[in-house]
């Protein structure tokens, strides 16, 4: 097909599949637009990118939600999954599929994967009476609970537990411990940051127990093969998404090379079901692992856990539509570390947004657009010989690729940011020490070398922000009239650069301020 035939390198990343039982919150906007971001950041750097989500609709969370809410649990899925669209659309970041695990060619997938499990004697009926947490839709280990109130016993996550005791199909996860071990060794940047790393590997080292993978009780999943008293694990079912994206089984699908994935982007309280169950199966099904998961942090309420029953869960149409899409994506990534906790509030986001957004770059593309418009005929500037602070602040900018894709090895979203706005910086100072506006008047062919100079770093600039920022950069360049066919950070780093006397749109404001007597009187929206 024309996409096997691409010479672009591939690139398939993917992030979780949130369950279906409840709206869009700011973890799953965090995580989505953090993976927009990758997947922008490699398609200008010249990848053939295939960007995945979807949605988890099965599993006994999901039957006991839609029963409470009067629905059955695929009208529960179809409103959740619709909620979730639009709010890939609202941060613009579409993604190139959405796979619901209700659809046919999941299941076909999923039955797919469980076959090839069987088929390596990794699959085995039997009755270990275990600990459940539905909300987790994990059993844990007596050794991991830990006592509520009442003596109930709670997982982990803080999540009640249940005794189950069914009869049900096993996996020999036991049997795979050596060969994970094996690889977090051999590919340490398997799962990473390192943190995550370790903490996977020291669960590995205490002991695997065998996985149970079906049930009997309810009926809301994918059929076990050959038995349809039993639906499988939603974990088995919700991993096996990732390969559902590409036409698994397949192999002649149009998107079958793009296995296996480059990166699974996850929260890290689901790192054991990546780094660990879904290698296994892999392994047990004779298919390729995913090159690496990269695990991110959890967001917060001004520190507090956001919670339904503590009625602190942001809603991220709200917050896109009072700050802008633009500034909601700046400011989570670039105020909360890639792979650290980060925390949200009404301050922080005005101060940081106002400051780099409206201050920093969006005054220095007003002032010097409007002077080129009032003093070059509307015309980019036609430069001179670059001085020595020329040369210097040009260069700080063509290094800036470079620099982002260092950084991009660690998924550093934020230092990348931090590079480009030191270039802001840089930029502003170089144009307030310069002084266009006096030279207009001493030296006019200096002001258009300098005027030429901002315009080309804002040129440079614009091209690396379009991962985090993508409306206000994309109207940078348009109001620098570059073509869309010259935005690849390639255009970033090589000698073309704006063509001088090139007729430009009048400019406009790109990032407004945020005032404060636009906030509601309260707290946050
Ligand atoms: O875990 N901050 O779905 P989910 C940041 N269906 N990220 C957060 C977060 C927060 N406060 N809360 C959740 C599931 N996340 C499974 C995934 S994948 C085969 C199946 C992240 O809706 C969470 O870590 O609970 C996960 O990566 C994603 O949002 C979906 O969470």
């Amino acid at each position: 097909s024309a996409e096997q035939a691409s010479a672009r390198p591939k690139f398939y990343i993917t992030t979780a599949i949130p369950y279906a039982n409840g709206a869009p919150h700011i973890g799953h906007a965090y995580e989505r637009i953090a993976t927009d971001a990758i997947a922008r950041f490699k398609r200008l750097d010249g990848h053939d990118v295939l960007f995945v989500t979807g949605m988890d609709e099965h599993g006994q969370k999901m039957q006991q939600t839609a029963a409470r809410e009067g629905l059955t649990p695929i009208e529960l899925a179809d409103r959740t999954a619709a909620q979730f669209a639009a709010m890939g659309q609202a941060l613009l970041a579409p993604a190139d599929d959405i796979v619901r695990t209700t659809q046919p060619r999941h299941h076909a997938a999923a039955q797919e994967i469980w076959n090839r499990m069987a088929a390596s004697g990794d699959i085995f009926r039997s009755k270990y009476p275990g600990w459940y947490s539905v909300r987790d839709e994990a059993f844990f280990d007596e050794s991991e609970l830990s006592e509520g109130p009442n003596g109930a016993r709670l997982a982990p996550t803080g999540a009640p537990v249940e005794w189950v005791e069914e009869d049900s199909y096993y996996f020999t996860l036991s049997a795979y411990a050596d060969r994970l071990l094996d690889l977090y060794r051999t590919q340490p940047d398997f799962v990473t940051p390192e943190k995550y790393r370790n903490e996977i590997i020291a669960f590995v080292e205490r002991g695997l127990t065998d996985l149970s993978i079906s049930r009997s009780t309810f009926d809301w999943g994918v059929p076990v093969p050959g038995d349809p008293d039993h639906v499988m694990y939603v974990w088995v079912d919700a991993l096996t998404n990732y390969l559902t994206a590409t036409g698994f089984p397949d192999v002649a699908a149009p998107r079958a090379h793009f296995w296996p994935a480059d990166v699974h982007v996850i929260g890290k309280d689901i790192t054991r079901f990546h780094a660990i169950y879904w290698p296994a199966f892999l392994m047990s099904a004779n298919l390729p692992l995913p090159r690496q998961i990269v695990v991110h942090g959890f967001l917060f309420n001004r520190g507090e856990k956001m919670s339904k029953s503590v009625g602190n869960v942001i809603d991220p149409f709200a917050l896109a539509e009072h700050y802008g899409v633009d500034q909601f994506r700046y400011f989570l990534l670039r105020e909360v570390p890639f792979g650290q906790d980060g925390n949200y509030s009404h301050e922080a986001i005005v101060n940081r947004v106002n400051a780099d957004l409206a201050n920093d770059l969006g005054n220095l593309a007003q002032r010097s657009l409007s002077m080129i418009q009032k003093n070059c005929d509307g015309r980019t500037p036609v430069p001179g010989a670059f001085s020595e602070a020329d040369a210097a602040l040009l260069s700080a900018a063509k290094d800036l690729a470079g620099k982002s894709r260092t950084a991009m090895r660690d998924f550093a979203l934020h230092l990348i940011l931090a590079d480009i706005w030191r270039v802001v910086a840089d930029a502003n100072r170089y144009f307030a020490s310069e002084e266009p506006w006096v030279k207009r008047k001493t030296d006019p062919a200096r002001m258009e070398t300098i005027l030429y100079v901002t315009a080309e770093v804002l040129r440079i600039v614009a091209i690396m922000a379009q991962p985090y920022i993508p409306q206000g950069a994309g109207k940078l360049l348009d109001l620098l009239d570059v073509a869309p066919d010259a935005r690849t950070f390639a255009r970033a780093e090589g000698e073309a650069g704006l063509t001088p006397g090139a007729a430009l749109p009048p400019p406009a404001p790109i990032f407004p301020r945020y005032l404060e007597a636009d906030a509601p009187s309260d707290r946050e929206p």
